[in-house]
């Protein structure tokens, strides 16, 4: 019985009201809360304390972990270039840690257990300090266990130093995410035991993939009744679906209303965030053309869309100028389009938008599937096991079929034979809606490149899965099996190639770095944190191993990186011995490297074997 001295010591320990507004922090409050859109810098020290609260979301009290009683957490904003100091409380019975996700800190303060620091253990304090060198929009969350998924996550922006390249009236933050009310260990052990349980349609990628096995990929391949009855299930898309997620902004269900205000005419700044642990997001506003002027926090030039597809982890930021005073729908909907959240952009509170209609679920096709043969004739399918085709590894190639020497086995369950280059293409069901789009390939960075050497060498690395089993890898070997890190060394300019062989989109994130995602032979290629890699996509990024440590390299999704789906990259200092670099547990001690291992940008030596692993 709740008594009324159980809700007062509920209510000071700040999460029972957490989602109904009174509590929330500010930023994440509505337009009926007092919510206007303008926020300043709030200082260089923050005590964050994680804990257990109560939360409602749409109307129902659940269980979470939260940072200061709220969820999502408060927003830290702090200016370019200043020390802050961040004092992380732990309250709760079990370990716990913040990631300060995109933030170039020494990697120490990455604040990822196991790899970068012993983690913050049960009723301790860990104090991060760290001056950042850049400027924009990101966020915080937990990198122990599943926390994530229960609300342990929050805003993050840095203004810069000096004149903000991106001139705005007012702005709002919007932090995606998706919410469950079964416990996140649950949704886990469900998906390990039944990958198809958020699924409620019969014919999966798995049953084509079954009978390949059993009747040959050509009978099954060119049985083009069957293929046209096998209509992909939303579980091919998404693991987790809306069938148990609720899907919220800023904290809020669709059924809240949540409300941001505008005056006509001006200039309004959406910084959006996706803090999911599972959910890529479409987001659009129907009626409202945006302009992207940033990603994953770093200036972009300006490019006006309709929509675009935001990975798990990623960030854009966008201006939108409506000259009509009339309600507007914030629309946040999941790529497998079982769901979505809906907000309202209104010229003042008390106006709800209409949400639109769910859209029809997208359809696997065989491109996703990496059997996209209307390049190929099919006589080189019979090169597709391990065949000597060259990859072009330095040139930008449209189609390539698999050659690639990776672990197979039960954690492998498919190689894309076709790779493609789907730099050019909006995401996963975006191709055909009737509106512009945003591609990778449009994006440019608002700045030359920092570094234009050409890399040195490449490394490829293949994102790999069993979908029946839920098994979800790098290059087919799980976290717990990886024998040594992924080696960089330290100033080295080099090409990393991701080569996605599942079905499934991942949100890939490197810590630590920034990388320059190879749209195009262009300088100003846009740099990101997060790079979201589509079914048989083969991309590149190139990346400056300038900061020396052990990094997190993972799949965003949080029960793939539950599942293995991670490694470390060690960036190995040029001078052995003189840097803070340290053994971790749970991988070999970093070899320092001999002198004909450190690769001279004289001579380009392209090197697709992945060091570290063999
Ligand atoms: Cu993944």
């Amino acid at each position: 019985m709740l008594t009324r001295r159980n809700l007062l010591r509920t209510a000071a320990a700040g999460g029972f009201f957490a989602a109904s507004g009174a509590l929330l922090p500010a930023w994440a409050r509505s337009a009926n809360a007092g919510n206007k859109g303008i926020f300043e810098v709030s200082g260089n020290a923050f005590d964050l304390t994680i804990g257990h609260s109560n939360v409602e979301i749409g109307g129902r009290s659940g269980h979470a972990i939260t940072i200061n009683g709220t969820l999502p957490g408060p927003l830290i904003r702090f200016r370019e270039g200043e020390k802050v100091t961040l004092n992380v409380h732990n309250t709760l019975d079990e370990d716990t840690s913040i990631h300060w996700h995109g933030l170039l800190v020494p990697f120490h303060m990455d604040g990822v257990p196991g790899v970068s620091f012993p983690g913050i253990k049960p009723k301790s304090t860990f104090t991060y300090e760290f001056a950042v060198p850049q400027s924009g929009t990101y966020w915080y969350h937990s990198h122990s266990g599943l926390q994530e998924q229960l609300g342990h996550y929050g805003p993050l922006i840095i203004d810069p130093a000096g004149a903000d390249p991106v001139e705005a009236d007012r702005e709002y933050v919007l932090v995606l995410s998706d919410w469950t009310f079964e416990h996140p260990h649950k949704v886990f052990a469900r998906l390990k035991k039944d990958a198809a349980v958020y699924n409620f349609q019969q014919r999966t990628a798995g049953d084509f993939l079954r009978d390949a096995r059993e009747n040959g990929i050509g009978p099954t391949f060119t049985d083009r009744a069957s293929w046209g009855a096998m209509r992909m299930s939303p579980t091919d898309i998404s693991d987790v679906t809306a069938s148990v997620y609720t899907y919220l902004i800023n904290g809020h269900a669709t059924d809240d209303n949540w409300t941001a205000i505008f005056n006509s005419g001006e200039r309004v700044r959406l910084r959006i965030i996706n803090a999911s642990a599972m959910t890529i997001f479409n987001f659009r506003i129907p009626g409202l053309p945006m302009t992207v002027v940033a990603a994953d926090g770093l200036p972009v030039q300006p490019v006006e869309t309709d929509e675009f597809q935001i990975g798990v982890a990623e960030t854009y930021d966008v201006i939108v100028s409506p000259t009509r005073a009339r309600p507007f729908a914030l629309v946040a909907e999941s790529i497998d389009r079982s769901g979505q959240v809906v907000a309202t952009l209104a010229p003042e509170a008390g106006l709800v938008a209409t949400a639109p209609l769910l859209r029809e679920p997208p359809v696997l096709t065989h491109r996703d599937m990496g059997m996209d043969m209307s390049s190929m004739d099919h006589g080189s399918m019979a090169g597709m096991d391990h065949g000597s085709m060259d990859h072009g590894a330095m040139a930008m190639t449209d189609t390539v079929p698999q050659s690639h020497d990776h672990r197979m086995g039960v954690g492998v369950d498919n190689v894309a034979m076709v790779q493609v280059s789907r730099i050019d293409e909006p995401g996963l069901g975006l191709e055909s809606v009737p509106h512009r789009a945003l591609r990778y390939s449009q994006l440019r960075s608002l700045t030359p490149n920092p570094d234009t050497r050409a890399p040195g060498r490449e490394i490829e690395i293949h994102l790999t899965g069993n979908m029946e089993r839920y098994m979800w890898s790098f290059d087919g070997v799980k976290l717990s099996e990886v024998t040594g890190p992924i080696i960089f060394h330290e100033s080295e300019r080099l090409r990393v190639t991701l080569v996605n062989d599942t079905m499934m989109t991942h949100p890939i994130h490197l810590h630590g770095m920034f990388f320059d995602l190879v749209v195009a032979d262009t300088d100003h290629k846009p740099r990101k944190h997060t790079v979201t890699v589509k079914p048989a996509e083969r991309l590149s990024f190139d990346v400056t191993a300038d900061h020396v440590g052990d990094w997190a390299f993972h799949c965003h999704l949080l029960f793939h990186m539950h599942a293995g789906m991670m490694q470390v990259v060690s960036v190995l200092p040029r001078v052995a011995g003189a840097t803070t670099h340290t053994p971790h547990k749970g991988h070999e001690p970093a070899v320092p490297p001999s002198e004909e291992d450190i690769p001279t940008t004289e001579t380009p030596t392209p090197d697709r074997q992945h060091e570290g692993h063999h």
